[in-house]
């Protein structure tokens, strides 16, 4: 099988936000025939959607995997699962959000999973991880993750740890 680097964005603002990203950093390494190769730190950001809701905190991974998207796809919604996700309001709080960000130099559309993540380049929240940990990857289409980010525009992001 094929090795495919892979970033993930994770977000939360429900129930400790910080450690359910510190579990689920633990969790997406334990994922089968995937490794995590590096983290960024964690940023509180303002929300993105309806405003009477708490900050969030994001940050990013990279991972090495064996899997399809699709199984990946898969792992990462058990792990969502797990941290009691549920799938309600639209752009509601969330305990655990991951989202499959980039999947190598691939580009699909499918019912279940679009990649590049559409929300990629224009979220700051997204975007200051992404930048500090992968700052010359290419997006397929979009460009390099640095320049994304001098340009994007919405939202405060700052560091927390
Ligand atoms: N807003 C921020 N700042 N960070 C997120 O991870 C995030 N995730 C979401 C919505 C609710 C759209 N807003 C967000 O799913």
């Amino acid at each position: 099988m094929t090795r495919v680097r892979v970033y993930i964005g994770l977000g939360s603002n429900l129930g400790q936000p910080q450690e359910q990203l510190r579990e689920a950093l633990n969790e997406l390494d334990q994922m089968p025939q995937t490794r995590l190769q590096l983290s960024s730190s964690f940023y509180l950001s303002s929300p993105m959607g309806p405003s009477d809701q708490p900050d969030f905190v994001n940050g990013v991974a990279e991972l090495v995997t064996e899997l399809p998207p699709l199984e990946l796809l898969d792992q990462l919604q058990a792990i969502e699962h797990a941290h009691g996700r549920e799938r309600g309001m639209r752009w509601g709080p969330r305990t655990l959000d991951l989202d499959l960000l980039l999947y190598g130099d691939q580009v699909m559309h499918s019912e279940r999973l679009t990649v590049p993540h559409p929300g990629i380049a224009k979220r700051a929240f997204v975007l200051a991880p992404l930048a500090e940990i992968a700052p010359t990857l290419e997006v397929p289409g979009l460009g390099d993750v640095a320049s994304l980010w001098a340009a994007s525009v919405t939202g405060h992001v700052e560091l927390i740890s």
